[in-house]
């Protein structure tokens, strides 16, 4: 008969091996964090904001009535914001791509959230 025999100092590189593969997987998750767009002058500022999926976005409404419409042909965009003022409105973007967005009470008033 014959029997499979794994001498100790091969066990012993394979835990270390494994034990380095798991050490460098943990540390690359992405920071989630939130972000503020604010309406001064009837602009969007930043006019363009790169976020990390799973983002937060507080839509800081101030000064005048504003909205925030999403392109409807965007799939992943966030529900669009109705015609506010004074307040701040949070979206979470949870899937990746661009998403531009624009104000209808203000023609050229527009922003873009980029989600990567
Ligand atoms: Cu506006």
């Amino acid at each position: 008969m014959h029997t499979l025999r794994c001498p100790p100092l091969v066990l012993a590189i394979l835990c270390a091996a494994l034990a380095a593969c798991s050490k460098s997987e943990s540390p690359t998750a992405p920071v989630v964090t939130t972000f503020d767009v604010y309406t001064p002058g009837n602009t969007f500022s930043p006019f363009s904001l790169r976020v990390t999926r799973g983002s937060t976005v507080r839509f800081n409404i101030y000064g005048e009535n504003h909205n925030v419409i999403f392109g409807r042909s965007t799939s992943g965009a966030p529900t669009d914001i109705n015609v506010v003022k004074y307040v701040v409105v949070s979206r979470q973007f949870s899937a990746a791509g661009s998403f531009s967005y624009s104000c209808t009470v203000h023609p050229g008033m527009t922003g873009e959230i980029v989600v990567m």
